[in-house]
């Protein structure tokens, strides 16, 4: 994230980071952030998966404010199985949204905690105001030419953009679908970027933090006048539920 602030895992108790082995270092590396939504389901972005990559070399970690640090609060899971959306266009990045369903033997895989609670979905096509301000976080680069990721969770703070100012024009020319929304500190200072992907944009709605967006795509990170693009998680709600409706734990 380019601005924003180190924050506490506690924060933003969905947030996850999605890792994957790497057999030839014998390790694991940050690939994306990730939502959690349920006890066992993780959403994250369509992008961030290739088709070679299998569920058994993913893993998801929550309830982590240091990414690489073992914490007393933390719960790792590896991934039973993962579906990217079927109309997923890997040119536009339209419908950029994955479903994860946590491994388990016990009927059960996250436990909420202070550090681990999954956020609401919001419903079916419900939006909210233009400019409402919402919050990202994730453990992406703090700067668009950044080696590393960032060490510990960031948050920031965006405003919901009206779609008349969500077009081409503002995002070097690139397709705007109606399955985004593009959300941006008008100022260009906090902002997603990579390895934020996969993450929350999550908006105050009744006193819930509701999941409005995924990090999806932006033109750079943190331009002036260049928002972010997000997956519009209200056009998903279907398609959530039924992926969690055919796959029972
Ligand atoms: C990325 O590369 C990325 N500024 C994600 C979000 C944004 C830019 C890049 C938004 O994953």
């Amino acid at each position: 994230m380019v601005g924003g602030r180190n924050s506490d895992i506690t924060e933003q108790p969905w947030q996850a980071a999605i890792n994957v082995y790497q057999a030839r270092l014998r390790k694991h590396f940050h690939r994306c952030g990730g939502i959690l939504i349920d006890s066992c389901w993780v959403l994250s972005a369509a992008h961030c998966f290739e088709i070679s990559d299998k569920a058994e070399k993913l893993q998801v970690v929550l309830g982590r404010t240091f990414r690489k640090h073992n914490s007393s609060g933390d719960q790792i899971f590896e991934v039973e199985k993962y579906w990217i959306h079927e109309k997923f266009n890997n040119e536009t990045f339209d419908n950029d949204i994955a479903i994860l369903k946590l491994k388990t033997d016990i009927g059960m895989c996250a436990v909420v905690s202070p550090e681990v609670r999954p956020a609401c979905l919001p419903e079916q096509d419900q939006a909210l105001p233009d400019w409402t301000e919402c919050e990202i976080s994730g453990y992406g680069k703090d700067s668009e030419f950044s080696d590393e990721y960032s060490e510990r969770v960031k948050r920031g703070y965006v405003r919901l953009w009206p779609k008349e100012r969500c077009v081409p024009e503002v995002l070097s020319g690139r397709t705007i679908t109606s399955n985004m929304l593009c959300a941006g500190d008008t100022r260009g200072l906090d902002d997603a970027c990579k390895g934020d992907s996969g993450g929350p944009l999550v908006c105050r709605n009744k006193d819930r933090m509701t999941l409005m967006g995924v990090i999806s795509w932006g033109d750079g990170c943190g331009q002036k006048n260049k928002p972010g693009v997000y997956t519009r998680v209200s056009h998903y709600i279907d398609w959530i539920n039924s992926k969690i409706t055919a796959n029972p734990v």
